[in-house]
C-alpha cells in the first residue's frame, strides 16, 4: 500500500488537505504485536493526533508555526493483527512510496519494533545513513525468547544492517549486560543515562550525513511519560528531550527521517504522555523538516 491511499480520520492538526505539495509526511503504525510486557501503543498515533487539538501551532523555540511547514498526516496503516512480519512488509513498502516522492516520513508509533522497516527503506536511499536512538531500552538483542521479530531487538538489527559505528544511543538505562558489551566492542556509541549534553558532543561528527533520529518515549522519567508499555525509572525529563530536538534542529546534521514510538495510551491516565507526544511531533515537525 502507498501513503497517498491511506485511510485518514482525525488528522494532526494544521495538517495539509492534500499531500502533493506537502514536505513531510506523518503517519502511524499502529501495532503491538511482539512487546514482552504491557501491550496497548497500537492506540498511541490516535491518541497523539486528537489531543494535538490542544496544541498551539505556533513554536516559541523555533519561531516557527506549523503553517509554516507543509506536512500531510496520512492517517495509519492498515496493519494486520498479529502478523508482525507482514506488518513490517507493508511499512517499508509504505515510507518506501513516501521516499520516492522525495518526501520526509515521520512516523508515530506503535512499539519499537515499527522503526526496523523504516530504517530498511531509509537505507536503501541513503547509504551513508546514520542513526541517533534515544530510548531507555538498548533494544540490541538478537531474540526475545527465540524470537527475533521482538520489539527489543529493533536497534541491533538496524545496526547490523548499517554497521554499529553508524548508530548512536542516548539516555541508555536499561539492557542486558551482553547488549553493552555487544555495543562496545562493536563500536556502537551509547550514552548512558543523559542525552542532551552527549548529543552535543556528537553532532559535529554527523555533520552533513543523512540522519535518521527514532525516539522512544520511555527515554522519558515515568513521571514525565507514564503512559507507555516498559517504563524506566530514572529518564530525562520533558524539558530536556525537547531541548535535544532543538539541539538537532540547530546542528548540521540533516534529519532525513524520524519517528516517535511506544506511546501507550491505556496507561496514560493523566493524557500527559499524549500530550508531551504531540508537542514533541510538533517540534521534530518545525525542527527537522526543512
Ligand atoms: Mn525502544
Amino acid at each position: 500500500m502507498r501513503f497517498d491511499e491511506a485511510y485518514s480520520g482525525k488528522v494532526f492538526i494544521a495538517s495539509r488537505p492534500d499531500w502533493e505539495d506537502a514536505e513531510a509526511i506523518l503517519y502511524g503504525m499502529p501495532m503491538d504485536w511482539t512487546v514482552s510486557y504491557r501491550p496497548g501503543s497500537r492506540f498511541g498515533p490516535a491518541r497523539i493526533r486528537e489531543v494535538s487539538i490542544g496544541l498551539e501551532e505556533y513554536s516559541p523555540y523555533l519561531d516557527r508555526e506549523l503553517e509554516d511547514v507543509r506536512f500531510f498526516d496520512a492517517g495509519d496503516i492498515p496493519l494486520p493483527f498479529g502478523n508482525p512480519q507482514r506488518s513490517l512488509d507493508m511499512i517499508e513498502e509504505f515510507v518506501d512510496s513516501i521516499l520516492e516522492k522525495g518526501k520526509f516520513p515521520l512516523g508515530m508509533g506503535g512499539e519499537h519494533l515499527v522503526s526496523w522497516p523504516v530504517i530498511k527503506a531509509m537505507y536503501k536511499k541513503y547509504p551513508d545513513l546514520a542513526i541517533i536512538h534515544m530510548d531507555a531500552h538498548t533494544d540490541l538483542r538478537v531474540d526475545y525468547e527465540g524470537e527475533p521479530l521482538s520489539h527489543s531487538t529493533p536497534i541491533r538489527k538496524a545496526a547490523e544492517l548499517i554497521g554499529p559505528e553508524n548508530v548512536f544511543s542516548f539516555g541508555i538505562r536499561s539492557g542486558m549486560k551482553e547488549e553493552f558489551e555487544w555495543a562496545k566492542e562493536n563500536g556502537m556509541h551509547i550514552s548512558k543515562f543523559e542525552v542532551l549534553e552527549p548529543l552535543r558532543q556528537i553532532l559535529p561528527k554527523l555533520a552533513r550525513r543523512p540522519v535518521y533520529v527514532t525516539i522512544d518515549i520511555d527515554v522519558l522519567d515515568p513521571a514525565h511519560a507514564p503512559g507507555t508499555g516498559t517504563v524506566d525509572a530514572g529518564g530525562i525529563t520533558s524539558k530536556e528531550l525537547l531541548a535535544s530536538i532543538h539541539e538537532i534542529a540547530r546542528s548540521d546534521v540533516k534529519v532525513a527521517g524520524a519517528d516517535l514510538v511506544e506511546v501507550a495510551p491505556v496507561y496514560d491516565h493523566s493524557e500527559q504522555t499524549a500530550n508531551t507526544a504531540s508537542k514533541l511531533i510538533r517540534e521534530m515537525l518545525l525542527g527537522w523538516v526543512k
